[in-house]
C-alpha cells in the first residue's frame, strides 16, 4: 500500500501517527508537495478527486481518502491495539470525541491558519482574515472545553488512548507551529499537560 502524504499537514499526520501507534510498517509514504500544487495536477486528482491528502492506495489499485475512513480500514487490517472502539457502544463514544475535536478544534485551527497566515495564501484564495480570526477565537472555546475535559480524564475520549487523541494532538501541533498557540500560556494547564504527555510518545515523531 502507498500513503500519499504531505510534510507538516495535520490530516496526513493523523494517519502516520495512527499507523505508528499500531506498529504498522510496510506502507510506502509518497510525499505530495502542496505548496507546489502537486495535489491539483491531473495525475494526483485521478487518485484523489477532491485534491486532498491523505490518500491511501490499496494493493489492488483502489483509492481511499478521508482520514477517518483510512483509519477505519487500517484498524480493520490491524485490530490491535484498538484505537476506534471494541464494540458498538465504545465505537460510538470514541467517534463522538473524535468528530468533536476534528470539527471544532482541527477544522477551526485550519480555517484560522488558512485565512490569516501569508504562507497559506497559496492554498486558500481568497483569504478572509476576519473569518480566520473569528475561527481562532472559536477554536479557543473548544480548547477550553477540552482543558476542562482533560481535568477529569486522562485521554480525550476517556480512560485510554484513542483516535481522538491523535486528531486533537495533530490539531494542536499545527496550531503550535502556525498560530503560536500554547494552551499553558492561555491558562489551560490540563490541555498543556496532556499535549506534553502525547509529545513524548514515539508516534508523535512519525510524519
Ligand atoms: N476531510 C479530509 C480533509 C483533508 C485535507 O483537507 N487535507 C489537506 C492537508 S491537511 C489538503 O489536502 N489540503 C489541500 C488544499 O487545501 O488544497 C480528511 O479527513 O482527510
Amino acid at each position: 500500500m502507498q500513503l500519499y502524504t504531505a510534510p507538516r499537514a495535520p490530516n496526513p499526520r493523523r494517519v502516520t501517527m495512527f499507523m505508528a501507534e499500531k506498529g504498522i510498517s510496510g506502507v510506502t509514504l509518497v510525499p505530495i508537495d502542496l505548496n507546489a500544487q502537486e495535489h491539483k495536477a491531473a495525475a494526483f486528482r485521478a487518485k484523489s478527486p477532491l485534491a486532498t491528502v491523505p490518500a491511501l492506495e490499496l494493493d489492488d489499485g483502489r483509492m481511499l481518502t478521508e482520514t477517518r475512513a483510512i483509519c477505519t480500514y487500517l484498524e480493520g487490517l490491524h485490530p490491535e491495539p484498538n484505537l476506534m472502539g471494541q464494540d458498538f457502544e465504545e465505537r460510538a463514544f470514541i467517534e463522538m470525541a473524535d468528530r468533536r475535536v476534528e470539527w471544532y478544534l482541527l477544522a477551526r485551527i485550519g480555517h484560522c491558519i488558512r485565512h490569516t497566515h501569508p504562507g497559506l495564501a497559496v492554498l486558500e484564495q481568497p483569504q478572509f482574515p476576519q473569518y480566520g480570526e473569528s475561527e481562532g477565537r472559536k477554536m479557543r472555546e473548544t480548547a477550553r472545553w477540552l482543558d476542562a475535559t482533560l481535568a477529569q480524564q486522562p485521554f480525550v475520549a476517556g480512560a485510554r488512548l484513542t483516535i481522538a487523541d491523535i486528531t486533537a494532538f495533530c490539531a494542536l501541533e499545527f496550531a503550535r507551529g502556525l498560530m503560536k498557540f500554547q494552551p499553558g500560556a492561555e491558562d489551560m494547564p490540563h490541555l498543556q499537560a496532556w499535549r506534553d504527555r502525547m509529545a513524548e510518545r514515539p508516534s508523535a515523531r512519525a510524519f
